[in-house]
Formats: structure tokens, sequence, C-alpha cells
């Protein structure tokens, strides 16, 4: 896996990919992917942020995101290549197991 851009069909094909298993679809917003997950409280939210945390640490690759109670806001891009890369589509996956 490498942190090298993709080309915008082959972000369109990984996206269809990802979004066969995905609960709610992931979407491209403002050159990321996005999504938004809804949870029962603060603490499934915040509980799951903290399980998704050590994945990306241990990936070394972070998410962008934002929460308010029981809602989390995600984006996925990589920094150091301006752009999308496997490695948000990898740790897109994983969030997917996460987030059950
Ligand atoms: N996360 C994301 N989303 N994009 C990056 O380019 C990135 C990262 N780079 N986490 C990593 C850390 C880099 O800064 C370190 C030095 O490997």
């Amino acid at each position: 896996m490498n942190r090298v851009k993709l080309e915008p069909a082959e972000i369109e094909r990984a996206l269809r990919e990802l979004n066969a298993s995905a609960t709610a679809p992931w979407q491209l917003v403002d050159g990321k992917l996005h999504k938004e997950l809804r949870f029962g409280n603060f603490i499934e939210a915040f509980g799951f942020m903290t399980r998704v945390a050590l994945v990306a640490e241990s990936m070394d690759h972070h998410p962008e995101w934002f929460n308010v109670y029981q809602t989390v806001r995600i984006d996925l891009s990589t920094h150091d290549a301006g752009g999308i890369t496997e490695f948000d589509f990898a740790l897109a996956s994983r969030i997917e197991a996460l987030a059950g």
C-alpha cells in the first residue's frame, strides 16, 4: 500500500466496492471520503472513536472528524499526497468493521 493519489476512476471503483458492504454509503465530498454515523448516545459514539483512534495510530493514518453527542462525521484524505489514496480506503474498511 502506498500514499500515491488515486485517479478519479480508481476512486469511483473503490467507493463502489466499499459501499457494497457499508451500512450507509461513503461519499466523495470536497475531495475526501465522507461518512456520517449516528450512535445511541455519546458513550457509544466516543467508544467507537476510541477504537478507530487505536486502528488509525497503528496504521499511521488519521481521520479528520467531528463529534457532537451521538453523531460522528468523518473525512478521510491523505495530507501527504494531497488527495485520496489506498490508505483512506483501508482505513474506511476498518471503520466499517468497527461501526458494526
Ligand atoms: N494521516 C493522514 N490522513 N494523512 C497523512 O498524510 C498522514 C496521516 N501522514 N498520518 C502521516 C500521519 C505522517 O504525517 C507521518 C509522518 O507518517
